[in-house]
C-alpha cells in the first residue's frame, strides 16, 4: 500500500486528536505508515526542514511561518481574497499584489519541504484554499506522483472568481492535481463555467476539462460526519450541561464559526420578524446561538461580531420578559460532547449560511436526535448540506419572512412528519459519512491516470 501524505493549513496536534478530519484520515494514514504535514506556529525564522511531531498512529511534521508569511499567505490572499470570493462576497476582497506573492512563496516552500521526503510512489492528499498552487510548485521540483486536491469552501462563480487578479492562473494550478473533489455538484458546475469562460478550455465533457494539454479531473465527494460517535455523544451526554432555565419554552439552537458566510444577522433579523409576527410564541421559544469568535484580526469579522451583538441586544431589549430571554448569544467554543446534548435537546436546529461548503453542524444536528421524537432541521438552500438533506424545512436565508415562518411551522410541526424527516435526513447522512468521503475519494484518486 503506497504511503498517504496529507497536506492542511492547520496539523491537528496532541496526543489524542478527534477533530473530524482525523477521523476521516486516521484509518488511512495508520494502515499506510502516512505523514500528515501542516503549519505550527510562528517563527522569526522557519526551520530548514519539516519538524516532527510524535505521538499520533502515524507520523505527523509541521512548519512554521514567519509573522510576514501569516499576514500575506493565511491572513492576506486565503482569507482575503480566496475565502470572501468563494463565499459570495467579492465585495469584500482586498487585493495586495505582495500578499499573492507571499501566497505562491510559502506554497513553493511547502512543496520544497514535502519534496525533500517524498518517495516515488507516495500519494499526496492536499486539504482545501491555502494550497492551490501546491501540485505546481510539487511538479516543477520533478513529483510525478499522485496528488489529491479537496475544497471544503464552495468553488466560486465565474462573475466571482473573474474578480480575482489571476484567475486563470487559479485554474491552471488546478489543473496539475490528478483529481480535485468539491463537496456538491453545484460546485462542479462552477468550475466546469469558469473554465469556459475564463480559460481556453476546449472540450468539456462529464468530469473531465481539457485545458490546453493537460485535463482537469473533477467530481463531487460531499463530506460527512462519524454519525455513530455523534450519536453515542449525544445519548451520553451529561443532563448537567443541559440548558436548565427554559421555563417551558422550546429551545432552538445554532451553531457556527462567526463567520460573514454563515448568514447570523440575517437569522437574527427572521428570528425578530417571528417574534413580531406570532405574539403567541413569546416564552414559548428560546434561540441559544453558539458561535466562537474566528480571524479576530480581521476588520470583517470584527464588523460581523458587532452587528451580531447589537442586533441580539436590540431584539432582547424589545421582547425580554422578566422570566424569559428570547436570544442567548455566546462566543465560546464548547467541547463536542456538550454540544452533542445541546443538539439533542433543542427541538430546532437553525443553519443558515448564505454560502457554505457543506456545514457538518446540519448534519451533527441530524445524528443527535432521538428518533423517537426528533427535533426539525432548518436549513439554507445555500449550504453545500442541502444538496442531499433534501428532508429539511430548506429556507432562503436572505427572506426574514420565509424563516421566520419556518421556525412557526417546526414549532407545530406533527411527531409524525418530524420523525419521517427525520429518517430521511439520517439515512442520507449515514449514507455519506466522513469515512465514505475519504475511502470513496482516495480510491478515486489512485484509479485516475
Ligand atoms: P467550517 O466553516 O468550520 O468548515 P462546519 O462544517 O459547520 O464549518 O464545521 C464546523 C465544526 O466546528 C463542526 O463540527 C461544529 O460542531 C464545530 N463547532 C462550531 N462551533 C463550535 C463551538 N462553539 N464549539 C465547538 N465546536 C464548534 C469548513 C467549511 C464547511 C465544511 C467543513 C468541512 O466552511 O462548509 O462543511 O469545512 O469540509
Amino acid at each position: 500500500m503506497p504511503r498517504l501524505i496529507v497536506i492542511s493549513n492547520r496539523l491537528p496536534l496532541g496526543d489524542a486528536p478527534s477533530g473530524g478530519l482525523v477521523v476521516a484520515l486516521e484509518e488511512a494514514l495508520t494502515a499506510s505508515g502516512g505523514l500528515w504535514i501542516g503549519s505550527y506556529g510562528i517563527a522569526k525564522a522557519p526551520a530548514p526542514a519539516l519538524t516532527k511531531h510524535p505521538g499520533a498512529n502515524f507520523e505527523r511534521a509541521t512548519f512554521d511561518l514567519t509573522e510576514a508569511e501569516h499576514e500575506g499567505y493565511y491572513l492576506g490572499y486565503a482569507n482575503s481574497v480566496l475565502w470572501p470570493i468563494c463565499h459570495g462576497r467579492a465585495d469584500l476582497i482586498e487585493i495586495q499584489p505582495d500578499h499573492l506573492d507571499t501566497y505562491r512563496a510559502v506554497n513553493a516552500r511547502v512543496a520544497r519541504l514535502t519534496a525533500e521526503i517524498l518517495e516515488p510512489d507516495d500519494i499526496i492528499w492536499v486539504q482545501d484554499y491555502h494550497f492551490l498552487p501546491l501540485a505546481t510548485e510539487l511538479r516543477k521540483l520533478g513529483a510525478r506522483n499522485h496528488i489529491g486536491f479537496f475544497l471544503h469552501i464552495p468553488f466560486p462563480s465565474p462573475q466571482d472568481l473573474a474578480t480575482l487578479p489571476n484567475a486563470a492562473e487559479v485554474l491552471n494550478w488546478l489543473a496539475d492535481f490528478t483529481l480535485i473533489g468539491l463537496q456538491t455538484n453545484r460546485d462542479v458546475f462552477n468550475l466546469r463555467d469558469c473554465t469556459r469562460q475564463l480559460t481556453d478550455a476546449e472540450d468539456v465533457e462529464d468530469g473531465l476539462i481539457h485545458l490546453g494539454h493537460r485535463t482537469l479531473n473533477v467530481a463531487a465527494f460531499p463530506i460527512g460526519i462519524d454519525v455513530a460517535a455523534f450519536t453515542k455523544d449525544a445519548r451520553n451526554a451529561d443532563p448537567d450541561d443541559r440548558i436548565r432555565f427554559l421555563t417551558g419554552a422550546a429551545l432552538m439552537i445554532g451553531v457556527d464559526r462567526l463567520d460573514y458566510s454563515k448568514g447570523l444577522p440575517q437569522r437574527f433579523r427572521a428570528f425578530g420578524q417571528l417574534l413580531e409576527d406570532h405574539e403567541e410564541l413569546h416564552e414559548k421559544i428560546a434561540f441559544l446561538q453558539i458561535a466562537p469568535p474566528t480571524r479576530g484580526e480581521m476588520q470583517a469579522y470584527q464588523d460581523i461580531r458587532e452587528e451580531t451583538e447589537h442586533l441580539a441586544g436590540r431584539i432582547n431589549g424589545r421582547f425580554a420578559a422578566l422570566n424569559w430571554t428570547p436570544i442567548r448569544y455566546i462566543h465560546r467554543a464548547i467541547p463536542r460532547e456538550v454540544l452533542a446534548g445541546l443538539f439533542a435537546q433543542a427541538r430546532i436546529g437553525l443553519v443558515t449560511p448564505l454560502a457554505d461548503g457543506m456545514n457538518l453542524v446540519a448534519k451533527e444536528y441530524v445524528a443527535a436526535q432521538d428518533p423517537s421524537d426528533p427535533g426539525v432541521l432548518i436549513l439554507s438552500r445555500f449550504a453545500g448540506a442541502a444538496e442531499e438533506m433534501e428532508a429539511a424545512l430548506q429556507i432562503n436565508p436572505h427572506d426574514a419572512y420565509e424563516t421566520s415562518e419556518a421556525i412557526a411551522t417546526a414549532l407545530k410541526m406533527p411527531l409524525e412528519e418530524r420523525q419521517q424527516r427525520h429518517t430521511a435526513l439520517l439515512e442520507a447522512i449515514t449514507k455519506h459519512d466522513v469515512k465514505w468521503w475519504s475511502r470513496t475519494f482516495l480510491e478515486a484518486l489512485a484509479n485516475t491516470a
